[in-house]
């Protein structure tokens, strides 16, 4: 990071050599913004370096010094000046360089935190019955502790189809405990339970239980053969 030169004294009697770059600023204003105010080195970023320029700049304006500073920043002279012009208020001056001071003393915004993705998607990988299974239908708990009456069901589905639970409510929490049916076809729409089981052993009608959860939002594989769940990457 380059030292921060103070600008100081040196500004006081140097700010109306600005007039006639106001002028001409003010004739460009309506040029294409292209880059970011304030980054005169051009290299995509405000910093002290910048700052340093500016205030060089505000010190030479007026002079063949001020446009060797404009010449040597590599961007063409409106925009040189429209970057210079900090605050925007169609000069450059000392205000430029305390509104440069302070976006360079402003924290870093944070990131803004992107929106938790609040679904879950479950694929069956080595389902067993293979040779008659052909639907499978799933409900999603919304929390491990037992006696939640409040599910999501899956449609019926095939057996290589994906269940999936969009935007699920905050009482949504993982793990996830579930509960999966699996069908065969008796013809027509008629179909019967061939195989279950659930995370529980306590709901009603699943003698079949795995201690297994799902185990976050997201995407997963339930392996029968394994009995865990595989993140889909
Ligand atoms: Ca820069
Ligand atoms: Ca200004």
């Amino acid at each position: 990071m380059a030292k921060k030169v103070k600008p100081g004294h040196v500004l006081g009697g140097l700010l109306v050599a600005g007039g006639i770059f106001a002028i001409i600023h003010a004739l460009t204003r309506k040029a294409k913004a292209a880059g970011l105010v304030g980054d005169l080195d051009n290299d995509g970023a405000i910093t002290w370096a910048d700052y340093n320029i500016l205030v060089s700049y505000i010190v030479n304006q007026g002079t063949p010094a001020g446009e060797v500073i404009i010449a040597q920043s590599g961007l063409t002279r409106e925009e040189f000046l429209r970057r210079a012009d900090v605050n925007g208020d169609g000069e450059i001056n000392a205000l430029d360089i305390t509104a440069l001071e302070i976006l360079l003393e402003a924290p870093p915004e944070p990131p803004p935190e992107p929106p938790p993705d609040r679904s879950v998607a479950i694929t069956l990988k080595n389902p067993p019955y293979s040779n008659v299974i052909e639907r499978w239908q799933m409900r999603l708990y919304p929390y491990k502790g037992a006696g939640s009456i409040t599910f999501r069901w899956s449609s019926l589905l095939r057996i290589n189809e994906t269940a999936k639970y969009g935007n699920l409510p905050s009482e949504f929490k993982p793990p996830f405990p579930l509960q999966i049916e699996l069908f065969y076809d008796l013809g027509g729409e008629d179909w019967e339970v061939r195989h279950k089981f659930q995370s529980y052993s306590q709901l009603p009608g699943y003698g079949l239980y795995w201690p297994v959860w799902i185990p976050d939002f997201g995407s997963y594989y339930f392996n029968y053969q394994t009995k865990e769940f595989e993140r889909v990457l």
